[in-house]
């Protein structure tokens, strides 16, 4: 078990233990060791043997300790299970519900001892949440609200952690002896922002007999992690993991791994016209191959290269397998030679420890050299941020200083001065024009008053664009992944207004935000306007999450053309100051 699933276990005891009224003292026990469970930089299970180390770690006691060692050996925890079996594993997915904590169950449970959704659903309904004490109507129609967009994002999981889960399961096969390949498929293979369940294939001799392909499938569902079995068939097995996520394995023979690879990668859309397609040429495919209508003589199923050949198609790459017009530019030639990792010059989103960031200007810098960048720029936060330390004029100032400094010192990479500045309510920035104007980047970036009005929203963007030190505008849309919704604003205008200025668009690549999303950098190639992609890294270890934001990028048909941190140095910082190429 690692530190993730121990303090995801001793939280759950916690919540448990609140709703059923325990003392607060105990509950925050559990709680604290949970915190610094997750927090601790080691894995606790290297050592579980040596007391004393962990008997040192702030907020785990003899008792704790207990626990810990039971959860190490059994996989449980004697409490979680009894208070689970006293109240149900739906009480669990009931504290997913935004707005409902523990107190507010515990009211529910006592007064009707209803622990699911759909029972706490049709309480709302009738009116029977407002009856409760120090509840009220306007909480009965939030909890409806918060049921109707947990339903919607119920299931999915970042694109970071779907890859984490998929790389470890192709870990676990790879080295079984008759398995040739273990290819992730599905939406993970296309890059969607979100996924649901992972889809996965496997290939090679192990799964070209009975007894091997049995053989195989014992060896699959020992998958550490692995939680309950849901079906299993003769070549596919599927099983849910802790944590929640769905896991689909298939096991095919060689000469059939192509179509399957292809018609196991989707989308349903994209699958749907290709099949439709072939119709018309007298094929028919499916999941085991290309085939003639006619005499059933197999034409293609080895590889999806010879599948879209003998459709007459160039090649069409995962990530633009969406049906949005890839088949018909695949038959006239006319697919965009996609923007990839190796074509970005530089990453010009990141903080440090002067704000919120976890490393040095140096240490930065260090880590985007031996990512081979060329250029990196540091953009701390402005003082609206009060939480993150954010930087007044004053230290805004210094702290230039210090790049300018940090830049002569450091070869092999051009450091930027710049700042992630606030875009205030009224769309005015957080800093003096005269402090900005010294700055290489600036990123503007609404952090508060999320909730404006649509009219409101678009013109305070608009202002912000309209402020000539302004060069990005960060992570536009303010979204956050299955936990918040985006502002509200007329895109078309502000992606009008930033071509016009020449303001460029950020890509955020952080597997949170991913925002700009494909569907709006689509828009904005339309305008004209640039896109520059970025991880607003936090911690050097998150320079590698620009790949998440290359993968949308290229969702969205993007090409080196249309990304600004693909250009050289010098050219990139005009650009930063409004001098695009034409
Ligand atoms: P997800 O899991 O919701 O993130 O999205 P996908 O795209 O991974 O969808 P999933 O797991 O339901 O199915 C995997 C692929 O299998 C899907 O992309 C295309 C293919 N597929 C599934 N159902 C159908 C179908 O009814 N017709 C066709 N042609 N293909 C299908
Ligand atoms: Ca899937
Ligand atoms: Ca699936
Ligand atoms: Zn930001």
């Amino acid at each position: 078990m690692d530190n993730k699933s121990i303090a995801g276990i001793l939280y759950e005891t916690a919540d448990l233990l609140e709703i059923d009224g325990q003392d607060s003292f105990r509950i925050r026990s559990y709680r604290n060791a949970a915190e610094a469970i997750e927090a601790f930089p080691q894995q606790i299970s290297e050592l579980i043997s040596d007391e004393k180390r962990i008997l040192a770690i702030p907020g785990i006691g003899k008792g704790m300790l207990i626990n810990l060692k039971q959860m190490f050996k059994e996989g449980r925890l004697s409490l979680h299970s009894e208070m689970l079996t006293k109240y149900r594993p739906s009480m669990l997915e009931l504290l997913k519900i935004q707005g409902l904590g523990p107190k507010t169950i515990a009211l529910i449970w006592s007064a009707y001892q209803v622990c699911d959704i759909e029972g706490v659903e049709k309480l709302a309904r009738e009116g029977k949440i407002r009856t409760l004490p120090r509840m009220g109507e306007k909480h009965e129609q939030k909890l409806l609200k918060s049921i109707e967009d947990y339903r919607r994002i119920a299931g999915r999981f970042l694109l970071d952690a779907a890859e984490n889960q998929a790389r470890r399961i192709v870990e676990h096969l790879q080295d079984y002896r008759g398995v040739e390949k273990v290819t992730p498929a599905g939406s993970l293979r296309r890059g969607r922002e979100t996924v649901g369940d992972l889809d996965i294939l496997v290939t090679g001799p192990a799964c070209c007999d009975d007894s091997e392909r049995e053989k195989l499938i014992e060896h699959v569902i020992k998958l550490p992690g692995l939680m309950e079995i849901i079906a299993r068939g003769e070549n596919k097995v599927s099983f849910r993991l802790r944590g929640g996520m769905q896991v689909d394995i298939r096991l095919l023979p060689p000469d059939s791994f192509g179509a399957a690879m292809q018609y196991f990668t989707g989308s349903k859309a994209h699958n749907v016209a290709l099949r439709q397609r072939a119709l018309k040429m007298g094929y028919t495919l499916s999941e085991y191959s290309l085939a003639r209508l006619d005499d059933e003589t197999v034409v293609a199923g080895k590889t999806e290269e010879e599948i879209y050949a003998a459709l007459k198609l160039d090649f069409i790459p995962p990530a633009l397998r969406e049906n949005c017009g890839e088949i018909d530019a695949a038959e006239q030639h006319a697919l965009p030679e996609l923007i990839t990792q190796e074509d970005l010059k530089g990453d010009v989103h990141m903080h440090t420890v002067e704000t919120d960031g976890r490393n040095t200007i140096e240490e930065m810098a260090e880590a985007a050299v031996a990512y081979g960048y060329k250029y990196m720029a540091i953009t701390d936060h402005s003082k609206n941020l009060a939480f993150a330390n954010g930087l007044d004029d004053k230290r805004a100032e210094e702290h230039i200083k210090r790049i300018r400094a940090a830049d002569e010192k450091t070869d092999g990479i051009k450091i930027f001065g710049g700042i992630e500045v606030d875009i205030l309510g009224d769309g005015s920035l957080d800093l003096s024009d005269s402090v900005l104007e010294q700055m290489d980047v600036v990123i503007a970036s609404v952090h508060s008053h999320f909730g404006q009005s649509p009219e409101e929203m678009t013109a305070r963007l608009l202002r912000a664009i309209a402020n000539p030190n302004t060069s990005i505008i960060g992570h536009p849309t303010g979204r956050l992944l299955l936990r918040r919704d985006a502002y509200q604003f007329d895109m078309d205008q502000i992606l009008r207004a930033a071509a016009r200025r020449k303001v460029a668009m950020e890509l955020n690549a952080y597997p949170d935000r991913l925002d700009l999303c494909d569907r709006h950098l689509r828009l904005a190639k339309q305008h004209g306007v640039k896109i520059v992609i970025n991880t607003d890294s936090h911690h050097t270890s998150h320079l590698d999450k620009i790949r998440f934001g290359v993968l949308q990028a290229r969702r969205a048909w993007l090409t080196k053309d249309d990304v600004l941190n693909t250009l050289p140095v010098e050219i990139f910082a005009k650009a930063m100051k409004h001098a695009w190429l034409p």
